[in-house]
């Protein structure tokens, strides 16, 4: 989905973002033009609008309060929506932060498509987006930058992580997949499938994937999608969850059907949240490729850097690490989310 791999600049946002607003103490020409006419010397406050997709999974949990903490540290007025997963709330809580002049917008788009109208608003307004975490399918003079992560690699890495988990005594030979996929139509979703079976289409002919369907990347989605998954195909012996909260929901049902989670059905997902550690800890999930829902800190020194009339690469990418159920115990008292 997000094939902008170059680094380029924000040039085409410097003149709207400059006339925006600046940083405390960073440039007195726009400390006194972001005064404005209060007519005040001292610096402005930036005024964030973030517009959150939900509160689905522990990942987004821990993002909200990184954004939340992140922004409270950098001195930034927070405005903050949840948009419980849908797409018109998103586009709403946008709307309000342009007639509210934010200074800044910043969104974690739930789905990639659909966001021009209220994106050349935004611009309109004169008032630039971040995207963080999720990316868009819109014309990339549209947002600033994207701060998030690499989801193909993610799907690239969790199909690594099966071939080591494979590799281990005792594991299955003939490899029956199922895919609890995240959100349709959400970018971790589209990319994560693609980076998985880039994998498997060039490497192993020998994996089949017999069932794959969304769980809206929630626990409750992945165990009830697990439970209809075991009655239809009882030869699955590999799940590959695109979250670890719906690989959680997922053993509930395997345990449910008489079957042992990391044993009779290896299992691999994407996130690293504290609860798919302990689940590794219990043998229960085999591997997990991590994905850094902590981005709060990056988007607030994007956003002041935006603001000061500097230039962002398009896309800042966040460093994640991959897990084997053995590094697991090592790994959990470490772990910030
Ligand atoms: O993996 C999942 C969450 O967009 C990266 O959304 C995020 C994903 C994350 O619900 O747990």
């Amino acid at each position: 989905m997000l094939s902008r791999r170059n680094f380029l600049t924000s040039a085409a946002f410097a003149g709207a973002t400059v006339a925006v607003g600046t940083l405390d103490g960073c440039s007195k020409k726009s400390t006194a033009a972001a005064a404005g006419s209060s007519g005040g010397t001292s610096a402005k406050t930036i005024t964030l609008g973030f517009s959150q997709v939900g509160s689905e999974s522990g990942w987004r949990a821990a993002n909200t309060q990184s954004i939340k903490d992140s922004a409270t540290a950098a001195a930034i007025t927070l405005k903050f929506s949840d948009a419980e997963q849908k797409q018109e709330n998103q586009i709403q809580a946008i709307r309000d932060y342009i007639s509210q002049k934010v200074d800044v917008i910043s969104f974690s788009p739930v789905v990639t498509t659909g966001w021009d109208t209220v994106l050349k608003e935004a611009k309109a307004a004169k008032i630039p987006v971040v995207l963080t975490d999720r990316s868009v399918d819109s014309d990339p003079s549209l947002f600033v930058t994207l701060v998030g992560s690499d989801f193909e690699a993610e799907g690239e890495r969790a199909a690594h992580l099966l071939e080591k988990v494979l590799a281990l005594p005792g594991a299955p030979k003939t490899v029956n997949i199922a895919v609890l996929e995240g959100t349709t139509g959400s970018a971790p979703a589209i990319d994560r499938a693609k980076g998985f079976k880039k994998i498997a289409d060039a490497s192993h002919p020998e994996w089949k994937i017999v069932a794959s369907q969304t769980g809206d990347f929630t626990r409750d989605g992945g165990k009830q999608v697990m439970a209809a998954f075991l009655t239809a195909h009882p030869e699955i012996n590999v799940l590959f969850a695109h979250n670890d909260d719906m690989g959680l929901g997922a053993i509930t049902s395997i345990e449910a059907a008489g079957k042992k989670p990391g044993t009779d059905i290896l299992i691999v997902s994407i996130d690293g949240t504290h609860d798919g550690f302990v689940a590794m800890t219990q043998g229960k999930i085999n591997a997990i490729a991590e994905c850094n829902p902590l981005l709060g800190p990056q988007l607030m020194d994007t956003i002041k850097t935006v603001l000061g009339g500097g230039s962002v690469p398009a896309w800042i990418k966040t460093k994640e690490g991959d897990f084997m159920a053995a590094d697991a115990a090592a790994a959990l008292p470490n772990r910030k989310y």
